[in-house]
């Protein structure tokens, strides 16, 4: 950033999202620069460090597909990806398109201040510098501010703790007794890795979930050649499909099979692994349908009893809420119980009453002596992202006043009142799979800005573009609408905020899917960016 002290457009972030605008907009001939609070590109698998964290959406479909020679080049060795893969892919994709010199890292941003007058935002960053730029977006990641609940007695602990998104290599498990509170994505992979080396493992569950096996394995030669000879087919079906993970989403509701034909189909996606498939690739009514959902969770619930040995162990990890969260993925979870060193502990029998210095004690009164706490505790999600950011508009107005009812943007895009704020991959973004969903939002927001620049340029504006409070209204009505059609809004989560004490309860995604999440920037382009305002 040095002496520039002007930009067109500054990127905030470089995970997947930041990291596809900067090329985007860069390939507009603006002058971009992206900045970072990470030592380098990758978002969110730049932080999330645990042993374990890998991608739990297959290999073939976690990436870009803009990117065709990456496509067919770009090593995975297995059908998921470890951290460390993903790692290295970005920083690839960033060398190969000359990105780096464009990004400043180990920088925040910290405040951003809409000037009306110049039509140009003042922007703050954590090194103290200020510059201003005419367009500003945002990918700054759905879950990057981290919820530690506040334990009493957590400062007395002789141990060391971290939360999974802190996690350093300087972390010793090895040999040690170690905690892991939460058993959402993050807890169940860490329970799962550090187990094989812990002296022992305390699970501390408040509400089990199910995990379903990865299936993980090597990918050959052959299957390679084959995937990477239909990617453009593989692209299709995925940005034309509901949730976009690569697998077939097929119409059948479960009471159009025979009983004994579910089992089998059951079993069939148990086999080949993945959450997201056993939700979405055996029948179509398993996440709205309570009967159908019963029916996986009675297939699941079978599958605990079988693995897990210890009938204790076994109840403490059998859930008893609709299978409606975000699915989880491992393949060793369920089996680590059959360690004599792994435990269970469940809280909604016996909640955490405190930290002691040399453990966590519950209300039953025993104190687990432990060295190593991990709270996988999860995220202030979606909207929280951004209330790190002290974001102001006219009148002084902060995006935080603006959200206080929930967060709304048009079309996951851009919320009112906010001019040239863009949002890739934020509030109102489908939940779906992330890379084509953040890929589709951030073209979005280049085609939103080039059409700015368009008037800018032509002298028939300044440039401003703004979506208006009807249509973030409309948005956020739709997907309020499509997530009462789910068992996901009968089930407590981050996707509604209900993690977070006192946050409002609202849906931070779409729950319409990715094609009709397509289909509404698509009719938004074909009617003139309906929903927003230029001048
Ligand atoms: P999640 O999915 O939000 O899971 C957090 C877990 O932490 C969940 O099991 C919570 O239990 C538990 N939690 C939170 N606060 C407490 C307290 N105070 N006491 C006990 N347990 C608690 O976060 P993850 O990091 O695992 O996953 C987030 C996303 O990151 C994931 O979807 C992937 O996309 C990657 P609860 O269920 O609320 O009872």
């Amino acid at each position: 950033m040095a002496d520039e002290k002007h930009h067109d457009a500054l990127v905030v972030g470089t995970g997947f999202g930041g990291l596809y605008e900067l090329y985007l907009l860069k390939q507009l001939g603006l002058d971009v620069i992206a900045i970072d609070s990470a030592g380098d590109v990758g978002g969110t698998w730049y932080w999330n460090r645990y042993p374990g964290a890998r991608s739990d959406v297959e290999s073939y479909v976690y990436r870009y597909s803009w990117d065709k020679e990456l496509l067919q080049n770009s090593p995975w060795p297995h059908n998921y990806l470890l951290r460390e893969e993903l790692q290295a892919y970005f920083q690839e994709v960033a060398r190969k398109n000359d990105l780096y010199p464009l990004i400043q890292f180990n920088t925040e941003l910290e405040a951003a201040t809409w000037d009306d007058t110049t039509s140009l935002w003042n922007v703050k960053v954590s090194t103290g510098e200020v510059l201003t730029v005419r367009y500003l977006v945002t990918a700054i990641g759905i879950l990057h501010k981290k919820n530690v609940p506040d334990i009493p007695g957590l400062n007395t602990f002789k141990g060391q703790t971290t939360h999974s998104s802190t996690w350093t290599p300087e972390l010793q498990y090895e040999n040690k007794r170690v905690a892991v509170i939460g058993s959402g994505a993050s807890g169940v992979q860490i329970v799962s890795a550090l187990s094989e080396k812990a002296q022992s493992m305390t699970h501390f569950i408040r509400h089990a979930q199910y995990v379903l096996p990865a299936s993980y394995r090597p990918v050959s030669t052959e299957e390679r050649t084959l995937i990477n000879e239909r990617y453009d087919k593989i692209w299709h079906d995925v940005f034309t499909s509901a949730v976009g993970f690569g697998f077939a989403e097929p119409n059948r509701p479960i009471d159009s099979v025979a009983p004994a034909d579910r089992e089998i189909i059951f079993q069939d996606l148990w086999d080949q692994g993945s959450g997201f498939r056993f939700l979405f690739g055996g029948f179509s009514d398993i996440a709205t349908n309570e009967a159908a959902n019963k029916e996986a969770i009675k297939f699941i619930h079978k599958k605990i009893k079988e693995i897990v040995k210890d009938p204790h162990k076994a109840e403490v990890l059998t859930s008893t809420d609709w299978f409606a969260r975000r699915p989880l993925t491992d393949d060793k979870y369920y089996d680590r119980f059959n360690q004599d060193n792994v435990f269970a502990v469940d809280l909604k029998k016996t909640p955490i009453k405190s930290i002691a210095p040399d453990g966590i004690e519950t209300a039953d009164g025993k104190v687990h002596q432990v060295d190593l706490i991990v709270f996988a505790t999860g995220f202030d999600a979606a909207d929280g992202s951004y209330y790190r950011v002290d974001f102001r508009v006219r009148k002084g107005k902060s995006l935080k006043d603006h959200w206080a009812d929930g967060p709304r943007t048009h079309i996951g895009a851009m919320t009112s009142e906010f001019p040239n704020l863009f949002i890739v991959n934020g509030p109102g973004a489908p939940f779906a799979n992330n890379p084509p969903v953040t890929e589709e939002g951030a073209r979005f927001a280049a085609d939103l800005i080039a059409h700015a620049e368009e008037i800018r340029k032509k002298g028939i504006g300044a440039g401003v573009v703004e979506s208006t409070k009807e249509a973030d209204e409309k948005w956020l009505e739709a997907s309020k609408q499509v997530a009462q059609l789910t068992l996901f809004s009968k089930t407590p989560s981050w996707f509604f905020g209900e993690n977070i004490e006192n946050k409002t309860v609202s849906p931070r995604f779409y729950f319409g899917g990715l094609n009709r999440f397509r289909a509404a920037i698509a009719q938004s382009k074909a009617d003139g960016f309906s929903g927003f305002t230029f001048g």
